[in-house]
């Protein structure tokens, strides 16, 4: 009898431990679902009409930019953060989005550029730029080619997940889509040690933007982009996955 009574217990208390580590919280959250005043758009950014987000259901809608081809620069499509999102500086960040090219992109385009960290995609994959408080950035350039399918495939939503820390410096890629879960892509340690992120200091001249950069150029990211979020930890290759099925849904992951 002390056995049958002993298995519940445990089960039990093994419960209470599964559920005790902390939710992760995103310090920047946009899912373009509605016109708000946190993104200013310019040149032609938008919100698209019902149903263009990734679920494709009717409330769910996506940020969408057509680049002009005209050299009337700078004329390019941008979405403007309203506020600054981490003005403390950061031990470690994760980025997460969704991204939809219109055409494989042979040139460079940017689907997010944030204080702490820029964001590149060009024909050999990513590009991650962190600030630091010195001013310089390290720079991450992974060259990534997945086993999933290419970082730059166009007419297709990808799913990134992006994580770096201070401690050890090291910034890990993760890739999915709408029906393959978050794969493992590669990781990269830089050797010397690295700064806590922060907003660069030319901040009035580099705003926190979505789908452009205007910090050295202008590089607008041709097709849409979705359910951006930025949150102060590293999170584990779990919480991404949680991520990124809710987000499929069309649901708020279970995060607070
Ligand atoms: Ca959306």
């Amino acid at each position: 009898m002390k056995i049958r009574i002993g298995v519940p217990i445990l089960l039990f208390t093994c419960t209470v431990i599964g559920h005790s580590a902390p939710d992760p919280v995103p310090v920047f959250e946009e899912s373009f679902n509605q016109a708000n005043e946190r993104i200013r758009y310019v040149n032609g950014a938008t919100i698209g009409t019902p149903g263009t987000g990734l679920s494709g259901k009717l409330s769910d809608r996506a940020y969408i930019s057509v680049p002009k081809t005209t050299e009337q620069d700078p004329q390019s499509p941008a979405g403007y953060a309203t506020t600054v999102f981490a003005p403390e500086p950061m031990e470690a960040f994760t980025v997460t989005f969704w991204y939809l090219l219109e055409e494989q992109t042979p040139e460079l385009q940017v689907p997010l550029s944030f204080a702490s960290c820029t964001i590149l995609l060009h024909r050999h994959g990513f590009e991650v730029r962190v600030g630091q408080p010195s001013g310089k950035d390290v720079q991450f350039v992974p060259g990534v080619k997945g086993p999933i399918l290419d970082w730059t495939t166009a007419g297709r939503w990808i799913f990134a997940a992006i994580t770096w820390e201070r401690a050890t410096n090291t910034m890990i890629f993760n890739q999915g889509t709408n029906d393959q879960v978050v794969t493992f892509m590669r990781d990269m340690k830089k050797p010397s040690a690295a700064e806590p992120a922060t907003p660069r200091k030319n901040l009035d001249r580099a705003p926190e933007v979505i789908g452009n950069m205007h910090a050295r150029g202008d590089r607008p990211i041709a097709g849409r982009l979705d359910n951006i979020r930025i949150f102060n930890r590293a999170l584990n290759q779990h919480e991404i996955e949680g991520i990124r099925r809710a987000d499929t849904e069309n649901r708020a992951p279970e995060i607070r």
